[in-house]
């Protein structure tokens, strides 16, 4: 197993969120390739995506439905500056984590995150597990609470 993906699965036991980490085999990179993998809708995907604002350089960390995009208006809003998307340098940096393989669990404390709200209408969500092929399944409500996520209007 790699290191990333052995992070999520400490982090998830830290946070006794019980989950079983799939190796697929196969890219789940992006949402529909993990939509695919998974047997499930891609808006049961969960997108993790990194940006950076502009006046604080912090990175935030948006879980975002697999078939909806950030609504930059209203993340700009919820986080009080203007965002950018984070270089895939830094978020490597960071997060530890690369570009498709970006988990919501075992970010930094200082990364902040915001979760989309129509995540939680599914009993089930898939995330990514520290790997281009590596997901997980997790109830919602759950898996935002162990990610640390505050649940959010950031989608259209
Ligand atoms: N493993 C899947 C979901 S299980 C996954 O990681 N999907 S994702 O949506 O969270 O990650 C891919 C996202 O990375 C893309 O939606 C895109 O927003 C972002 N991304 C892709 N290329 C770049 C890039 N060059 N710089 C910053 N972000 C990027």
């Amino acid at each position: 197993m790699s290191k990333s993906v052995d992070r999520v699965a400490a982090a998830a036991a830290e946070a006794a969120l019980s989950i079983e980490i799939k190796r697929m085999g196969e890219s789940t990179r992006t949402a529909d390739e993990a939509a695919r993998q998974c047997g499930c809708t891609v808006d049961q995907i969960v997108k993790s995506l990194i940006f950076a604002g502009e006046t604080s350089n912090r990175l935030y960390l948006f879980l975002v439905s697999g078939g909806k995009q950030l609504d930059l208006d209203k993340a700009r809003v919820v986080v009080g500056e203007n965002l950018t998307r984070a270089d895939p340098h830094r978020i490597r940096e960071e997060t530890g984590f690369a570009i498709g393989g970006v988990s919501p669990l075992a970010q930094p404390q200082d990364v902040h995150r915001y979760a989309d709200r129509t995540l939680l209408r599914f009993d089930q969500v898939w995330a990514a597990a520290g790997a281009h092929d590596a997901v997980f399944a997790a109830e919602p409500k759950a898996l935002l609470a162990a990610a640390g996520a505050k649940v959010a209007d950031i989608v259209p």
